[in-house]
């Protein structure tokens, strides 16, 4: 430990921090722009500086270590000058727009801005039409502060490294390589660097007017469906605690905004096991290539196309719950309700920004029509004055918006893998497993292994987050270093609770209580194995025939591009 002084007061402190750090813990705010811990530690806007007693200049707090009898001033009317400056000059890089800007209260510029007792801005140049990359990912190189956030994200994450420094000095821009528009990237549309980037300069592609179009079509019967994770993640655009469970009140919510039908993705998910678990113990039993890959997250599948296409014999012929669930209802309003294929929306709210290109697919083509984040289905609500937490509870329509434990549990990291072992461990045993939780398959270790025993067979599975801890998985399997039977791999850190259209920040402790909503949502179920949703078991019996049958081949699995 070491003892020091900061305005004043005196602390013992852990050695081998930075002040940044201490003062993080102490509750001393010190502003910061480019500052982002474990992904860019690098000191570059220098809106940190702070007077240590001794040194003849300002010191940055972020990189500077704690020593023992150390003096800090984090505010004094210099440093706040100091500060001053440096905001002033990082402004100058950035255009401000903020009335019209989707980061809305959640930017960091606003922040620092406070801090500083800044005036209002004002809005020189809103009417000004500049360049704007209208990707999925999309790009106003107009707001970026050159803070090298998404660079290291995209190096650390999904371990790309889309972006770097175009140009010269003053006039250097982040940007991909020759300045293309990111479609043209090999980027996997995760969305990482979207809810790193501390201001608008990453947001993902706007579809609400699509959506207000297709509400406001009388001809059109929209429904719409929302994933696992977004239920625990929607109540913080609305200043709720991260992980409250909101269900029944997003179904008032979606109601409000003039859905005709609220389903549930959740019920996709179901349907997804049922068909994934048949397919693996198939699998496991025939010729077909092992280890089998799940196959819902798009970041994933994406990953897998452009940087390991010899794994596509791997992944899953399942669709993902989102696609299952657009085809399944599709299909059901036009054979039962006669309503002609044209007229049927699909709507999905998802924590991903990979899922609007998972839904312009040519393998899913009409499976989903819109896709909008977490973030957009809060700012679409805050555009009518609707506020969650004043509305009442209300349930999803029948018969596609009841689930089961395992279908929530998708959310977050090792979820699909404990959903799959729920029904094949109850499968290959006859129906007598009693096991419910794996707790083997749970936790934020970025990759697990587990072995279960099911009466004398073994399952030999393993579960990733993040492709950087994939690629590692997928090198082991290649080398044969690993004998495993299943995998699950999630592009995003703790799965899609942390994904890439979730609202920012998401930080490890906001992601912890997000999982910790979906496991208590998991608990709370009287069914948590998605066979036993009696409504997946009607869908089947009514509609789809036998599970892995022609019927349910044709409209709830898929195949994958080189
Ligand atoms: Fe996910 Fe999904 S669990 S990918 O992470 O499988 O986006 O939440 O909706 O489709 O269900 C995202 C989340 C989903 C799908 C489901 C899967
Ligand atoms: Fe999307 Fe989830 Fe995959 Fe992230 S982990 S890319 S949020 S599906």
């Amino acid at each position: 430990t070491v003892n020091l002084k900061i305005n004043g007061k005196n602390y013992v402190v852990e050695s081998g921090q930075t002040i940044l750090d201490v003062c993080n813990k102490l509750g001393i705010y010190i502003p910061t722009l480019c500052f982002m811990k474990g992904i860019s530690e690098g000191g570059h806007c220098g809106l940190c500086v702070v007077e240590v007693k001794g040194a003849r200049t300002l010191l940055r707090a972020c990189i500077t270590e704690v020593f023992e009898g150390m003096e800090v001033i984090t505010d004094s009317p210099f440093v706040r000058d100091v500060r001053k400056t440096v905001f002033e000059m990082i402004l100058a890089d950035h255009k401000v727009e903020c009335p019209v800007c989707k980061r809305d209260e959640t930017c960091e510029i606003k922040k620092v801005a406070k801090y500083m007792g800044l005036p209002e801005f004002d809005f020189p140049e809103l009417c000004e039409i500049e360049f704007k990359d209208n990707s999925i990912i999309s790009r106003e190189p107009a707001k970026c502060i050159k803070c090298k956030r998404c660079i290291s994200t995209c190096q650390l994450i999904p371990g790309i490294g889309i972006y770097g420094f175009v140009g010269k000095g003053h006039e250097a821009t982040v940007e991909p390589p020759e300045s293309v528009s990111m479609d043209e990237t090999p980027c996997i549309v995760c969305g990482q660097c979207v809810v790193r980037c501390p201001v608008g300069a990453l947001t993902e592609r706007d579809d609400i007017d699509k959506v207000l179009e297709v509400l406001a079509d009388e001809k059109k019967t929209v429904f719409v469906s929302f994933a696992p994770s977004v239920r625990v993640a929607i109540g913080e655009a609305f200043g709720m605690e991260p992980g409250t469970v909101v269900v029944g009140k997003l179904v008032s919510a979606l109601r409000k905004l003039g859905f005709d039908r609220v389903y549930d993705v959740n019920f996709g998910a179901d349907l997804t096991i049922v068909e994934e678990a048949n397919e693996l113990i198939e699998r496991i039993k025939g010729d077909k290539p092992l280890p089998m890959a799940t196959s819902c997250c798009p970041g994933w599948v994406n990953f897998v196309e452009r940087f390991y296409p010899e794994f596509i014999p791997y992944l899953s012929t399942c669709k993902s719950p989102q696609a299952m669930l657009g085809a399944l209802v599709k299909a059901y309003m036009v054979e039962k309700e006669g309503i002609s294929k044209e007229n049927i929306v699909h709507v999905t709210v998802m924590p991903c920004t990979a899922k609007k290109y998972e839904a312009a697919r040519d393998e899913l083509a009409g499976d989903t029509d819109i896709v909008l984040t977490t973030r957009e289905l809060g700012r679409l609500l805050k555009m009518f004055n609707i506020d969650i937490r004043d509305l009442p509870e209300d349930e999803a329509d029948k018969p596609f918006g009841e689930y089961t434990g395992a279908g929530t549990i998708f959310g977050v990291t090792g979820g699909v893998m404990e959903a799959a072992l729920r029904t094949a461990a109850d499968w290959l045993s006859g129906g007598s497993f009693d096991k419910i939780e794996f707790e083997s398959v749970r936790g934020f270790e970025d990759l697990k292994f587990a072995d279960v025993e099911v009466g004398d067979k073994k399952i030999k599975v393993a579960v990733a987050h993040t492709l950087s801890a994939a690629v590692r998985l997928l090198e082991m399997i290649k080398n044969k270093e690993v004998d495993i039977h299943f995998f699950e791999v999630m592009a995003c850190p703790g799965g899609c609770i942390g994904g890439g259209g979730q609202p920012i920040p998401t930080t490890k402790d906001i992601l912890r209580k997000r999982a910790e909503g979906l496991y208590s949502d998991d608990e709370k179920r009287i069914l948590r194995k998605s066979h036993e949703n009696p409504y997946i078991k009607a869908a089947y019996e009514m509609f789809l025939g036998e599970i892995g049958g022609e019927k349910a081949h044709k409209l709830l699995h898929t195949t994958y591009s080189r």
